[in-house]
């Protein structure tokens, strides 16, 4: 079964959890001057500060011991290698062979994929190329103005965040829509805003059989083609990016107008692949290609620092220690980068699906806690809202903060003041403030004795929390690919760690299953005017409320 419990490095934390539990952080700065340039670590071109953790040289060395008992280098090696790390897929999980920047050839079952990846991304190149030149124009030979990406998971979580994160990389002219919720008002808003004439649809879907997206692609097309265009002029309007060729057939796109993917890239790895369409479309083929780049050079770090070095495990090793050994149930994402602000919902994906799994790879149910809850926002507006549970809440909540050191858009001293709230808070939330600095200001401000008793312990910081922080120089598009291959490969090193498959998603696969059932029991009551009672009675109830008060049914 091979449980991270089972090893004596486990135990060996275990034990060692208990003293370092009460250790200030402040007090490990105090003790040690040489912690910063201790605990930082860099990565194709990002910089990592992890000294505000509670660890000392004894806790690293431990989790150390404990990656290598649970042998992440190998099983990275394996990963990059092409082996069949998805096993109840019976698939690898080979998305790095996608950013892959050497001639040598990367193989999946014997085969060299690499042709065929190059094949794929020369057809988008083009493709996109003629889009942004103006080339490739509408039914009535206008040229695109409007691009709307229709998908949702990882076909759509990806691109979405992707192209606002590189929104400075822009260009000028064309706008990307994402449509992704089944719930019309998604589709029926985004349509408002475009013209059939000059608008791009992509459909979006590995596996072609997502309802949503076909629902959406279905509505998109009536709509179409109740303008002034014709069936023949769907092939202008309409490409498709999947890896099932038969179904985009039978949906009515051409073929010639499809970008495929293999089933070897898994659906929140897509971006990389033709998935990264919109982005592509965004900032163009070069972009597109430094944005390789960095998730290459990222590739690079994962397979070959030592687990010391090596940023993605170090930080997996932290998701670890804290969430097994120190408690933590959740992790918060803060980029303090307002064009990142749909990174945090990005990574709930990346590392929830991968990671939320109950089960070993062999089957055997885990012991202990696994993927953590990921949520957050961007700085400095997640400050008004939650911080004040990190700051003073009852929950041990480890933090990364992530920062680039230039503005995409200086503009007065705006960037300045970012970088100082971020730094503020890691400082804050690490030093809080104590009772007797508390009183001591109060006095210093004329307040009376009484209402200081009655304040101190409120305007009291236990500090103490823990942070990561991560820095770039500016986020470009080889930095945001680095930043995403950083924290796939982070989860992909805790998967490791707990010896879990971070490649399924049977719990996805479920939820398309249930609401099939379900939608039709509720369309057959409609029908036949009968009332529904092959659920539970909360169901049934629910079900039947709900139809009663659309087609008022008695
Ligand atoms: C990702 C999941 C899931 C998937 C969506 C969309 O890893 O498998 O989020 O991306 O369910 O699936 P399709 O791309 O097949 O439509």
């Amino acid at each position: 079964m091979n449980a991270p419990t089972d090893t004596p490095a486990w135990a060996a934390l275990s034990s060692h959890a208990a003293e370092q539990k009460n250790i200030k952080l402040v007090d490990r700065f105090k003790a040690d001057e040489q912690r910063f340039e201790k605990f930082q670590l860099k990565a194709a071109g990002w910089f990592l500060d992890y000294s505000k953790n509670h660890i000392s040289d004894e806790t690293l060395s431990r989790l150390v011991a404990l990656a290598e008992a649970q042998q992440v280098p190998e099983k990275f090696a394996a990963m990059f290698r092409g082996d069949t790390v998805n096993p109840t897929e019976g698939r690898a999980a080979l998305h790095s062979a996608l950013r892959h920047q050497k001639p040598t050839p990367v193989q999946v079952g014997g085969e060299d994929v690499m042709p065929d990846i190059r094949a794929v991304l020369d057809r988008m190149s083009s493709f996109c190329d003629s889009v942004r030149e103006g080339r490739w124009v509408g039914y009535t030979g206008k040229r695109i103005s409007d691009i709307v990406n229709i998908g949702i998971g990882g076909s759509d979580l990806g691109p979405l965040m992707a192209t606002e994160a590189l929104a400075p990389f822009a260009h000028e002219s064309l706008r990307l829509h994402f449509v992704s919720n089944v719930d019309g008002s998604h589709i029926v808003s985004t349509l408002k805003r475009v013209d059939p004439e000059t608008t791009l649809f992509i459909v979006a879907s590995k596996t072609f059989t997502t309802i949503e997206t076909l629902t959406n692609a279905n509505t998109a097309k009536t709509w179409f083609l109740e303008s002034s265009a014709d069936k023949n002029d769907v092939a202008r309007h309409f490409v498709a990016v999947s890896t099932n060729e038969a179904k985009v057939a039978e949906f009515g796109i051409d073929t010639k107008n499809m970008f495929g993917f293999w089933d070897w890239v898994g659906g929140r790895y897509s971006l990389w692949s033709a998935i990264g369409l919109p982005l592509m479309l965004c900032i163009g083929p070069h972009g597109f290609k430094q944005f390789l780049a960095g998730g290459a050079a990222m590739d690079e770090h994962a397979q070959t620092a030592p687990i010391q070095q090596n940023m993605p495990t170090i930080l997996a090793l932290l998701t670890v220690w804290y969430s097994n050994f120190l408690g933590a149930s959740s992790h918060l994402i803060a980029p303090y980068d307002q064009y990142l602000h749909r990174f945090p919902a990005y990574l709930q994906q990346l590392t929830m699906e991968s990671n939320g799994k109950s089960v070993h790879v062999d089957g055997t149910p885990v012991s202990i806690s696994t993927g953590p809850i990921v949520w957050g926002e961007p700085g400095t507006n997640g400050q008004h809202a939650y911080f004040q549970l990190l700051h003073q809440g009852t929950h041990l909540i480890p933090a990364d903060f992530i920062l680039a050191a230039e503005s995409c858009n200086p503009c007065g001293n705006h960037h300045e003041l970012l970088i100082a709230n971020c730094l503020a808070q890691t400082e804050a939330l690490m030093n809080g403030k104590t009772t007797e600095s508390v009183v001591e200001s109060l006095r210093a401000a004329g307040t009376d004795e009484a209402e200081i008793d009655a304040l101190k312990q409120h305007r009291t910081f236990e500090g103490n929390r823990p942070t990561n922080t991560l820095l770039v120089q500016r986020l470009d598009p080889y930095a945001l690919g680095a930043l995403i291959a950083l924290y796939e490969h982070k989860v992909f090193a805790e998967a490791a760690i707990w010896n879990i498959n971070p490649f399924d998603q049977w719990g996805v696969e479920l939820g398309k299953q249930l609401a099939t059932r379900l939608y039709d029991d509720m369309q057959t009551a409609v029908r036949e005017g009968t009332q529904v009672a092959s659920h539970d009675s909360s169901t049934n109830g629910l079900i039947n409320r709900i139809n009663a008060a659309r087609h008022r049914l008695a």
